[in-house]
């Protein structure tokens, strides 16, 4: 009998059966219990254990010591507090849209919640060239009532800054800090990318004196600007989706921090689902059908994401000074030029940086995969410097089919 009570250890399939039967109170006594670790992200393990007799399941998630992509990354296991912590408030602000949580535990770093296996990973399922109309509706209520509600227009001063206490969250913010603001933008040993994008990046991007200015802007804006609880990495691999669900997982790198920051995430990976698309669909008529289901998609986040936001905040503000004629359009006019900037910032380094995306790695025409990795790093470029420019979805649009028909 393994001791989950008295001290931490990572633990395989089988420890999580055992976990389930002696430390949860969700199966029944006679339950047979199977589990696969199912995690593909960079740094938890993720168990699903399943009753064989009933199909019952649950996911226990748990946090080594380590990152899984590497070993480089020693993140505290701390961070399943604030995943845990964070999802239940999500919970309360956009209800629907996140996990059921059922337990956290502080000695094993795990917490268990709900099973999402009827939905698929998001990135998944565009790679299949899998629609969701409802998916802009669902991802912009997400985000402004995540955003908006826990920001000082909206909270309390005091109640807020308890908030940003609760989430400080150094060694998650670190790897952002690194891996999306600082090392894709100078040749950093610890860049991975194709040895034929090398040039064009050497030319493109670190050779470009005003773009890295305009990165040290930024790294500054998102260290600073303790604006609202972000998710902190709402890439579409962070999203289950069905039909009729979206449900958002895994915001262990949430803290305190401008809110275009996850605005900005969903947008560059529904472009890196589109030069996928650009680039693994064979057939002109549905690869443009597809192409512009996306860009309809980033338009209408964009769009909707704007009139929500407005609406939410003559409804919800409790600060005098929101109130004032033209602060709320100052205001949101900031956050979307963050979400330009970090549109960009994220479709460079994941071209650049260590951590990429399949949509682009699983090009396997090599020639293709560097075309789509150029689409990727001229539209981010653009993001970055003309960003005060990007009022619109449109404006968007705009940018990638530029970049597509080149
Ligand atoms: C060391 S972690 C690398 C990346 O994976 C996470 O999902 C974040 O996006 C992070 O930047
Ligand atoms: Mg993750």
């Amino acid at each position: 009998m393994k001791d989950f009570t008295s001290c931490y250890f990572t633990m395989n399939e089988e420890d999580a059966v055992e976990y389930a039967k002696t430390m949860l109170d969700i199966f029944d006594d006679d339950a047979e219990l199977t589990c696969k670790e199912i995690g593909d992200g960079n740094l938890n393990y993720v168990f699903r254990v399943v009753d064989e007799k009933n199909g019952k399941s649950i996911i226990i998630k748990q946090a080594g010591p380590v990152a899984r992509i590497s070993d480089e990354f020693k993140v505290s296991p701390d961070r399943n507090r604030i995943e845990s912590e964070i999802l239940k408030l999500q919970g309360e602000l956009a209800p629907g849209f996140v996990p059921k949580m059922y337990k956290y535990d502080p000695v094993m770093n795990c917490c268990v919640m709900e099973d999402l296996s009827d939905h698929q990973i998001m990135r998944t399922a565009l790679m299949e060239h899998k629609k969701f109309p409802l998916f802009a509706d669902h991802i912009t209520t997400f985000m402004v009532n995540t955003l908006l509600l826990t920001s000082d227009v909206v909270m309390d001063h005091k109640e807020k800054k308890e908030l940003v206490k609760k989430f400080i969250n150094p060694e998650l913010c670190e790897i952002t800090e690194d891996l999306v603001y600082t090392e894709p933008f100078y040749d950093c040993p610890r860049n991975d990318l194709l040895d034929e994008t090398r040039k064009f990046v050497q030319d493109e991007i670190w050779n470009d004196q005003q773009l890295a200015l305009e990165t040290a802007k930024l790294k500054f804006e998102f260290m600073t600007n303790a604006q609202s609880l972000l998710h902190g990495d709402l890439h579409t691999g962070s999203i289950f989706i069905k039909e009729d669900s979206t449900k958002v997982i895994d915001p262990e790198f949430a803290f305190y921090g401008p809110a275009g920051y996850d605005v900005g995430n969903v947008i560059a990976n529904l472009i890196f689902a589109y030069a996928n698309a650009k680039f693994t669909i064979d057939d002109e008529g549905r690869r443009k059908d597809y192409m512009t289901y996306l860009e309809e998609t980033i338009k209408d986040v964009i769009d909707l994401f704007k009139t929500k936001f407005l609406a939410a905040w003559d409804e919800k503000a409790t600060e005098r000074v929101a109130k004032y004629p033209g602060f709320r359009e100052y205001y949101l006019d900031s956050i979307l030029k963050d979400t330009a900037a970090v549109t960009g910032l994220e479709l460079c380094r994941r071209i650049i940086g260590i951590a990429h995306v399949k949509d682009i790695t699983s090009i396997e025409d090599q020639s293709k995969r560097v075309r789509a990795e150029k689409l990727c790093l001229s539209a981010g470029k653009t993001f970055i410097l003309e960003r005060e420019t990007m009022k619109h979805g449109v404006d968007y649009v705009k940018v990638i089919r530029t970049f597509a028909q080149q």
